[in-house]
């Protein structure tokens, strides 16, 4: 399976929808508010029934989530609802992240409460920061202080590019920078294939080319800390207030805090959430997608094929990508990376016991985790799809979500997770 399936597309896509297919009847022993027996609560007589209550998750607390509705019943209805997950949800092992689009059932309108029934498939997933249904990846670079360093920018690109959700490329701080250094910066990364938005926060506030790309969409704002990703979300959304020049990177994050992700509501419409910078993110691709997260690799192939259909492009014989490109002393040195983080992948699954080598009706290697036994079955696929996951995708340690640290995602089977004191 490619990478990039593993990462935002098939698989997390496939759980979802697989899920999404479980019916939720509800469990209504008539507790709360009568949520789904007809009748005259206030609610009906708006026309919105309860269990069509639909919105978008907009922060994680702890085992709770801050649901954004669609359509409140009554004017002066929150708009926000602090709603936990059905313990059905958790038992099928379907997550909650920010972005994910949902039905809220058992509404408490006074108490600002309600519970997460379903969770629609997702569009796309980023497992870094979670966020589910993001459209658009805004990269944040600085053309100074700190000085654009274009090696960065190029793993930030390849990075992005291999989530294969549409990238926007902003650069920031025009106001410190003289034209001509400018247009040699847009010439290159024209070159690259790309046409950045060139902007400035503090003196001079030039901003508003990002609004059109960023309307009606959800946008996840990337970048390395202190080009002014938080003062561009500030000057978009003056309610946002984020901390400008707030610790961030590796040494703000724990190996159990959560990196607190939020999406803020941009006035005309369209959600941005800000995400921690990190200096130079880990690139975890295969040698194979590698090629497919370079524009000028990418534009030459559309053109010409290789002689060989598994070319890497780097010496074989009538390839059509050739060495007469900025970037081919990059992409020569991050496919030595690939290959290297490919084997050292391979070495440490087959020696992993909790593992079994399998070769797919494609002829592809795959991993599996051993199963205890057949009662665990359903739920070891499960863990086999994130445990892939974060072998191809995290060199880093996990970072997990406070729910997920029941022990749910655990990939030791021996006890079921069935039970939890946070569930409903
Ligand atoms: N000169 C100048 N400074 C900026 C601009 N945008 C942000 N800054 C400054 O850059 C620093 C880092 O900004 P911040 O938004 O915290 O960056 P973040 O780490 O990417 O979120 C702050 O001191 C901002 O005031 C800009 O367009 N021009
Ligand atoms: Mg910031
Ligand atoms: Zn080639």
């Amino acid at each position: 399976m490619a990478a990039k399936d593993l990462k935002q597309g098939k698989g997390a896509a496939k759980r979802s929808a697989d899920i999404s297919t479980n019916s939720f009847s509800t469990n209504s022993q008539g507790t709360k508010i009568g949520s789904h027996i007809g009748g005259n609560s206030r609610d009906d007589l708006t026309g919105i029934a309860e269990t069509s209550l639909t919105g978008t998750v907009v922060a994680v607390q702890a085992n709770y989530y801050w649901v954004r509705l669609d359509q409140v019943p009554m004017a002066e209805s929150p708009r926000r609802l602090l709603c936990t997950r059905r313990a059905r949800l958790k038992k099928v092992g379907q997550r909650v992240a920010v972005g994910d689009r949902v039905t809220v059932e058992e509404p408490d309108w006074q108490g600002q409460r309600g519970a997460i029934a379903q969770v629609s498939p997702r569009r796309s997933y980023l497992d870094r920061p979670p966020i589910a249904n993001v459209d658009r990846i805004l990269l944040v670079f600085s053309l100074a202080e700190p000085a654009l360093d274009f090696n960065q920018l190029s793993r930030f690109l390849i990075k992005a590019e291999s989530t294969g959700i549409d990238i926007c490329l902003c650069l920031n701080k025009r106001d410190l920078v003289g034209d001509s250094f400018l247009n040699s910066v847009l010439e290159s990364l024209d070159r690259w294939g790309y046409q950045p938005i060139v902007t400035s926060v503090v003196k001079d506030p030039h901003l508003a080319e990002l609004r059109s790309p960023l309307a009606g969409v959800t946008t996840v704002v990337a970048g390395p800390s202190g080009v002014g990703k938080s003062s561009t979300i500030n000057a978009l959304i003056p309610t946002a207030q984020l901390r400008v020049n707030a610790v961030s990177g590796k040494l703000a994050r724990g190996r159990h805090t959560t990196r607190h992700v939020e999406l803020f509501e941009l006035p005309g419409g369209g959600l941005l959430a800000d995400t921690p910078g990190f200096n130079q993110p880990a690139l975890s691709c295969t040698p194979e997608a590698l090629a497919g997260y370079f524009p000028e690799i990418r534009r030459r192939l559309a053109q010409k094929q290789c002689r060989y259909g598994n070319c890497r492009h780097r010496d074989e014989p009538g390839c059509a990508v050739g060495d007469d490109w900025e970037r081919y002393d990059l992409y020569l040195e991050l496919l030595e990376e690939a290959e290297l983080f490919e084997e050292q992948q391979r070495q440490q699954v087959e020696e992993d016991p909790k593992f079994k080598r399998k070769v797919t009706r494609d002829g592809q290697e795959v991993y599996e985790p051993r199963l205890a036994s057949q009662r665990y079955r359903r739920q070891s696929r499960r863990s086999q799809h994130q445990t892939l996951e974060d072998l191809v995708w995290d060199q880093e340690q996990a970072e997990l979500e406070p729910d997920e640290l029941d022990g749910e995602f655990a990939t030791d089977l021996e006890e079921p997770p069935w039970h939890s004191d946070a569930d409903r």
